[in-house]
């Protein structure tokens, strides 16, 4: 019989070995913060009213599992669920697509009400909200968005992004929680274009106008995620890695960072590489914890080598406290609440075996020269028994040990998900 309590005594006599406290780490791996993307629930759809729901911008899903959420009822009952089974601290990430509203409502008049009952929920759940201009999956962000050549088209845009951000201000506002907005355009080209340098400086100056205009607003930071390529914009992306990091950079604000999205390189590059040179000019990071298989893929996030790398760096450079982590990947094959639970579990689970190692003493023997020593306690820690300590995090904080979740999802699934 596996008893989690005294299995749970066992990795601790293993960690107190290295001088760590697992109750103390497991406090404060709770605590950090992930913000939950809202668009799994539904395939990135969102809740507009409009005739045809299509996801369009160079992002795909494929699958079509049944019981996928049809409105924000349904949505926020589905995270709700999703919520029971993941532990520690989280926050709601929307995208300005999830606006309710009984008619139609344009992507440039979206006002803070429509985004009410969202705001309502937070509240009552006592958790934050995060925020998204939905710079896609609509007729006119076919051609470009920001960077767009019609003026008329960029200004509609723009207006959306001004918007967004008063949005967000809403949000802190009745949360008592910053907002953090990621931008992401989609812009971009099929054929690599012959003038390269003319849709950058209209994203630029998009930019610049979106923050121009919105410089009075409050409690909001702003990410700005750069991506190597997209499904129909495979030769070039405006926003690409040195735009954004250019744009991050020479803005020299504190509430403009870069978004690193895991999905959004090149298959031999990783984010776990990049951070600390971000942070030595930047005081915070977004994160979009992601899975890439070949490509942008955004499977469900594993607990595989990179998200662990990811949470190494963040712990050992002592910036976990400065970085935004989000979730962002879209399943459609699979019961989407398990791809939730799956998914945020293994980015706390990250979280969690990043804490759970002797850093100091890490630093201590590579400061001393100790290549050997340093290796070696890479290596071991790797295999330590992080899963006794996760296990009885999870059931001292009711989430479930193990895979219980995994029947409650599935109940969930024959009472609820099954009927839709
Ligand atoms: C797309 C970006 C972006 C989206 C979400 C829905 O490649 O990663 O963050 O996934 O905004
Ligand atoms: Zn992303």
């Amino acid at each position: 019989m596996y008893d989690v309590k005294k299995s749970y005594e066992a990795a601790k006599a293993f960690y107190a070995q290295y001088g760590i406290d697992t109750d103390a780490v497991i406090k404060a791996a709770d605590a950090v913060p992930i913000s939950m993307h809202c668009w799994q629930g539904d395939d990135v759809e969102g809740c507009e009213v409009k005739e045809e729901k299509s996801l369009s911008g160079g992002i795909q899903t494929t699958g079509n599992y049944p019981g996928k959420a049809r409105n924000a009822d349904e949505l926020r009952s589905d995270i709700e669920t999703a919520m029971r089974f993941i532990p520690g601290t989280l926050k709601l990430n929307l995208h300005a697509s999830y606006a309710e509203s009984d008619t139609f409502v344009d992507r440039n008049e979206i006002e803070p009400k429509h985004f009410e009952k969202w705001a309502d929920w937070a509240v009552e759940k006592g958790i934050g909200l995060d925020f998204n201009p939905t710079y896609f999956s609509h007729p006119k962000s076919e051609h470009g968005t920001l960077s767009s050549a019609d003026e008329d088209i960029r200004n509609f845009w723009i207006e959306h992004g001004i918007r967004c951000r008063r949005i967000g201000q809403y949000f802190y506002e009745r949360t008592g929680m910053p907002c953090v907005i990621n931008h992401w355009t989609s812009d971009g080209a099929k054929e690599v274009p012959v003038d390269t340098l003319a849709p950058r400086i209209r994203l630029k100056e998009s930019y610049d106008r979106v923050f121009e205009a919105t410089k009075d607003v409050k409690g909001v930071i702003d990410g700005i995620e750069s991506k190597v390529f997209g499904i129909g914009v495979e030769s070039y992306t405006t926003g690409s890695h040195e735009f954004c990091m250019g744009y991050v950079m020479k803005a020299n604000k504190d509430h403009i960072i870069m978004t690193l999205d895991t999905g959004h390189y090149h298959p031999t590059e990783v984010v776990s590489a990049k951070l600390s040179s971000i942070f030595t000019f930047s005081k915070n990071v977004l994160l979009h914890v992601s899975r890439p298989v070949r490509w942008d893929s955004d499977h469900v996030v594993s607990f595989d080598d990179e998200t662990r790398a990811i949470m190494n760096e963040l712990v050992r450079m002592d910036k976990l406290k400065d970085t935004f982590i989000a979730t962002d990947f879209f399943d459609a094959s699979i019961n989407r609440i398990a791809a939730w639970a799956i998914g945020l579990r293994n980015t706390r689970k990250a979280i969690l075996a990043a804490m759970l190692q002797p850093v100091a003493q890490m630093k201590q023997l590579e400061k001393d020269g100790d290549v050997t020593g340093t290796l070696a306690f890479a290596e071991e820690f790797k295999a330590a028994p992080v899963s006794l300590v996760w296990d009885y995090y999870c059931e001292t904080t009711g989430k479930g040990k193990g895979l219980e979740w995994l029947d409650d999802v599935r109940t969930y699934e024959k009472d609820v998900l099954s009927k839709r």
